[in-house]
């Protein structure tokens, strides 16, 4: 493989959260690129205090190191550099699930009746940037991919069943782990430099925008303090949803979003 900011591939057969371990990596300086890949996540975090669920030994779980030049309004981006990474490397890995597999908005890879194959999880260490006396934090980007479980649905726990699938179920045999940690950290590479410029932020709200399943859907939004529904008819450059309700254009941050739904 040629050689890529994420060359030092840090293995855990058994860790609390990838993510938690790359914060303090970041808070002791470690340098962007880093990675952490672990076989089993004790405390795999979701958004909003969710959980990951995994066992040992069957999943891609695994964390990237970011320390990239951006604004607070343009974080969400460091979440699509990862989502369409995994994309890529899916189409690399199993190009017959190329076409079944899309992102939905903000940070999720579904296959085409809306089942979740991955869940995406960036999370900023403001505690670092404060430390470092700088203005762009640090940012953890946490991945959790479905690749050999469930092997099928009698392996979920009930709640997941009906959303959550892998890709051996898409396929119908196992599928190797390692090669997809392989073509992942290769597509990472020029997702990653995309990060770094303008017109690289641009391509990657421009992919998304491609590659996103929201897209055209009526939706309903969930935000903290209420909910709306509209259209969702765009990306914007800094990679949030524009949704069109009537005659208004909303865009949705994805910090501040709970749930993005079908709507009626
Ligand atoms: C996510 O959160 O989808 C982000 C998941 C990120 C996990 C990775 S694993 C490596 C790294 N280290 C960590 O500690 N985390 C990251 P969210 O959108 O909040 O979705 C969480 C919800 O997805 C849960 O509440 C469940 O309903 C569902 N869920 C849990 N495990 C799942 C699985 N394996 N497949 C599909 N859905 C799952």
């Amino acid at each position: 493989m040629p050689q890529t900011r994420f060359a030092d591939v840090r293995r855990f057969g058994s860790i609390d959260s990838t993510n938690r371990y790359l914060i303090e990596e970041a808070r002791a300086g470690a340098p962007e690129g880093v990675v952490a890949v672990a076989d089993h996540q004790t405390a795999g975090r979701g958004r909003l205090g969710r959980s990951w669920e995994a066992p040992a030994g069957a999943n891609l779980l695994l964390s990237v190191l970011l320390r990239p030049a951006i604004g607070p309004g343009e974080r969400h981006l460091a979440t699509t550099t990862v989502a369409l990474a995994a994309l890529d490397a899916i189409g690399v890995v199993e190009p017959r699930t190329a076409t079944d597999v899309s992102i939905k908005w903000p940070n999720d890879l579904v296959e085409s009746s809306g089942r979740k194959l991955a869940g995406v999880l960036a999370e900023a260490d403001l505690v670092s940037a404060v430390a470092a006396g700088v203005l762009q934090p640090p940012v953890v980007v946490g991945i959790g991919v479905n690749v050999n479980w469930p092997a099928t649905d009698a392996d979920l726990p009930p709640e997941l069943v009906g959303l959550a699938v892998s890709l051996r179920q898409m396929i119908g045999v196992p599928v190797d782990r390692e090669a997809l940690l392989a073509a992942l950290l290769a597509a990472l590479e020029p997702r990653a430099a995309d990060l770094d410029s303008v017109a690289g932020r641009a391509r990657l709200a421009e992919d998304m925008a491609t590659h996103c399943s929201t897209m055209g859907t009526r939706v309903r939004v969930d935000l903290p303090d209420g909910s709306f529904e509209g259209t969702a008819t765009g990306i914007s450059p800094e990679g949030h949803l524009v949704v069109t309700t009537g005659k208004a254009t909303r865009t949705v941050v994805a910090g501040d979003v709970v749930h993005v739904r079908p709507g009626s």
